[in-house]
């Protein structure tokens, strides 16, 4: 690590060409002393676009989406980057406590751009089965791969889609080449997609505390900062009582409450008190696995059940609204695997009269300016996770950070692409590991 870049005189890092800042990012990742890998891309493994089509689901169809015909840059240079940034207060689910997000980024150049994805994988498997590890195996060996001269966006994810799972390095890789896209036709990520800008709503997720006094004083800020809805993280044992402390201190927010899986239908009886509440919705009480004992939960429920872990794409969203298992989702898009697969879920879901709102991953910034710029999206209809930057982190790896105006809403990061720019100084500060393919 050099001593100029300690120094912070560098300018920061644009997204838009492949600039000075981006060389100073490749001279950084070679410069930095940790593992740089080198592998060759083998264009053999990929599939033809007429046998892949053959015999697809309905998962499996394109979206439609103009941008699926655009011809993808082949790549001069990819970085898979680790970075770990400490929370500025543990984050806690019925699972887990975090008190780093760890996250993989893709450094995407070609056609004269630099495109930076964020995997929204944790290092551990206590959201879900996907780790940066995994994550890193399947890119390098199976998706990377998909990217031979001459493809369109659409037919690298067609074979892409030959991999079973694996939604989170999907997303990563997706994501990185629509942004590339916007970059390269210099149009901000929401223009790209068809979408109009507009502000959008905020909302805020609140990690187990370990007292109801703590919760309180949490949900107290975040009210003051005028955010449209507060979601709790509740578990066995921190649940009804502490749903109704809040709502007896705060009668008209927005209330959620997420249980990550904690509870099973013997717990039915129990959860159906907290239809007491006003709750906007309880989301994934059940097992993480499950959509058909979250249907016979919701017939015992007034509160709207809103699933999370259990929706991979469209064929679960479809088989969830079907049997009327939720009347809500959360879509992270890389659980669904990329901002397209998103966009479709919330198409569906409104055509179907299901709420719709983008969750989050306690992600970095580059990861939250993706979700700011999906959720201008048609049937993003309620209050996301898409909290202030100073929420998480210190500081972050991006400029600018997320910040609510007055009236509690966040606006679309201006520019090409994400609209957010990758700082070199702050990025080698946090940077754990760094492996070169190509
Ligand atoms: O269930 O939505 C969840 C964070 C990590 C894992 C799972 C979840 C969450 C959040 C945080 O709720 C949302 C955010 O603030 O980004
Ligand atoms: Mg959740």
């Amino acid at each position: 690590m050099s001593g100029r870049m300690r120094g912070g005189c560098l300018a920061p890092l644009t997204e838009c060409t492949t600039s000075a800042r981006d060389a100073q990012v490749a001279a950084l990742l070679l410069s930095c002393g940790l593992r740089i890998f080198h592998c060759v891309i083998a264009p053999t493994r990929t599939v033809s676009l007429s046998e892949s089509h053959h015999g697809e689901a309905f998962m499996n169809e394109p979206l439609g989406l103009p941008i699926e015909q655009e011809s993808i840059s082949p790549p001069e240079r990819i970085d898979l980057i680790v970075v770990k940034l400490p929370f500025v207060h543990p984050f806690g689910t019925s699972v887990q406590v975090w008190t780093h997000k760890e996250a993989l980024l893709l450094r995407y150049e070609g056609g004269g751009v630099v495109a930076w994805s964020e995997c929204v994988a944790d290092p551990d498997p206590y959201y879900l089965s996907e780790t940066t590890g995994t994550v890193r195996h399947i890119l390098r060996e199976f998706l990377l791969p998909a990217l031979v001269a001459g493809s369109t966006l659409g037919g690298v994810m067609t074979t892409c889609r030959h991999v079973r799972g694996h939604e989170m390095a999907k997303a990563t890789l997706e994501n990185a080449l629509v942004v590339a896209l916007a970059l390269e036709h210099n149009v901000p990520l929401h223009t790209l997609l068809g979408c109009p800008e507009r502000k959008i709503p905020s909302g805020i997720s609140i990690g187990l505390r370990d007292t109801c006094a703590e919760l309180l004083d949490a949900v107290e800020s975040a009210v003051e900062r005028n955010y449209h809805r507060v979601k709790m993280k509740i578990k066995r044992g921190k649940d009804v009582e502490w749903v109704r402390a809040v709502r007896e201190r705060f009668p008209d927010i927005q209330l959620m409450v997420d249980a990550n899986g904690d509870y099973t239908m013997h717990d039915a009886a129990h959860l159906r008190q907290l239809d007491a509440f006003g709750l906007t919705m309880i989301e994934q009480p059940l097992s993480y696995s499950d959509i058909y004992q979250h249907s016979l939960l919701q017939k015992q429920l007034r509160t709207p059940l809103c699933l999370d872990e259990c929706l991979h794409g469209i064929d679960d969203v479809a088989a969830a609204i079907a049997l009327d298992a939720c009347r809500i989702i959360n879509i992270k898009q890389g659980r669904v695997g990329g901002i397209l697969e998103s966009i479709r879920i919330a198409r569906y879901a409104k055509d179907h009269n299901i709420g719709v709102w983008s969750g989050g991953m306690d992600e970095t910034g580059i990861g939250r300016a993706l979700n700011i710029h999906l959720q201008t999206a048609d049937g993003f209809s309620l209050p996301g996770d898409t909290s202030e930057t100073r929420n998480y982190f210190t500081e972050d790896i991006v400029d600018p950070p997320v910040v609510l105006d007055r009236h509690g809403f966040i606006g679309i990061p201006p520019g090409p692409g994400l609209g957010v720019s990758v700082d070199p100084d702050r990025l080698l500060k946090y940077m754990i590991h760094a492996e070169r393919i190509i």
